[in-house]
């Protein structure tokens, strides 16, 4: 029942604002002259069928915030039997980014063979975190002196071709290399002339395969170079067309290896959807893509911890010729914590 108070100069007036505002059915529960001579007029109301079940869904949601409250009232009972420590940063490392889930795992870890009053120390706790994930996330360094075939994959706007011109200046000027550029993206509007435009300035051959039976022929390319690499539009893994062209690209490249470009500012949800689609190609590594615009790693670690693929590059910016260097773990765990 919905009860309310209404105020007006005379009763008709008031009634009819009632009925317009509540409707025909209001009931009137009471009437008042007030001193100053203004009607005021108590009506109550069925509310109608929505509202009704928006208080239910109301319900269900405090329900639902109650139940949070108390399974994380459990988790820390668990975590404090690890004692104050493991509690304290128990609760940084979930203020960090990370999910209840991989900080308890982490404390959990980080708790057994250290006495509880050393993890106090904050230079012990920052040891053992980072011993912590470098046993857990490797890195690797993908340019070896074999020939290679890289693809770069990822989704759209992620830095898949501005990585692809910077690893393609490290082959071309610093490992001194012969380089050729591939595009599997034969639809985007402008891709072609970007790869070109990236090419010219490099001076290293392009060639593109709009068709998946063109395919074959600009892979010939592979044969004058000794390093390929691959730009692909970024599509998902699950759309027909590209899945086909990559697995070609595996018949014609049987050294192909995938890197997939990740970026922070997608939610953990996001990441964890490509790191589990695109790593059934195997990934190589992951590449850090845009960590020049966020200190905010939190999600992209938690992402890394729940399914770990090496760790290669992280790109840093815009320039072609610079804005790219290996990935420091320590440097990653810096971020997360002090962001
Ligand atoms: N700040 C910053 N911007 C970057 C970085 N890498 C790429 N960008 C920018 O991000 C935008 C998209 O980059 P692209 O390389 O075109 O992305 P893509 O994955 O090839 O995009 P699609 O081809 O549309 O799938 C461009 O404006 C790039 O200059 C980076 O490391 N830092
Ligand atoms: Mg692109």
């Amino acid at each position: 029942m919905l009860v309310k108070k209404l105020y007006g100069s005379s009763m008709k007036k008031v009634l009819k604002q009632a009925k317009s505002e509540l409707g025909e059915d209001v009931v009137i529960l009471s009437q008042k002259t007030l001193p100053e001579g203004e009607i005021e007029l108590t009506v109550a109301v069925e509310p109608p069928r929505g509202s009704r079940s928006r208080d239910t869904n109301g319900l269900e949601e405090e329900i639902g915030e109650i139940k949070q409250i108390l399974l994380s009232l459990v988790e820390e009972q668990e975590v404090l039997r690890l004692g104050k420590a493991a509690l304290f940063l128990y609760q940084e490392l979930k203020q960090k980014g990370l999910s209840k889930k991989i900080a308890y795992q982490v404390v959990q870890e980080l708790s057994q063979g250290i006495e509880p009053d050393e993890l106090m120390k904050k230079e012990v706790m920052e040891k053992e975190l980072r011993r912590f994930f470098c046993s857990r996330i490797a890195t690797t360094e993908p340019l070896a002196e074999e020939k290679l075939c890289i693809g770069l994959l990822g989704r759209t706007g992620v830095g898949k071709t501005t990585t692809l011109a910077k690893l393609a200046s490290i082959e071309r000027f610093q490992r001194k290399r012969r380089v050729g550029l591939i595009s599997l993206d034969g639809e985007k509007v402008g891709s072609t002339e970007e790869l070109q435009r990236i090419g010219k300035i490099l001076d290293v051959p392009v060639a593109v395969a709009y068709e998946r039976k063109e395919l074959s022929k600009v892979f010939e390319l592979g044969d004058r170079v000794d390093t390929l690499l691959v730009d692909t539009p970024g599509k998902r893994l699950g759309e027909k067309g590209l899945r086909e062209k990559l697995f070609d690209m595996m018949t014609l490249c049987p050294h192909a290896q995938f890197h997939l470009l990740l970026s922070p500012h997608y939610r953990k949800d996001v990441l964890l959807e490509d790191l589990e689609t695109y790593d059934r190609l195997s990934l190589k590594s992951v590449i850090l893509a845009k960590m020049d615009e966020t200190r905010q790693v939190g999600s992209l670690m938690d992402a890394m911890l729940s399914h770990p693929v090496p760790l290669s590059w992280m790109t840093t910016g815009q320039n072609i010729l610079r804005d790219i260097l290996p990935v420091n773990r320590g440097m990653l765990l810096d971020m997360m914590m002090e962001a």
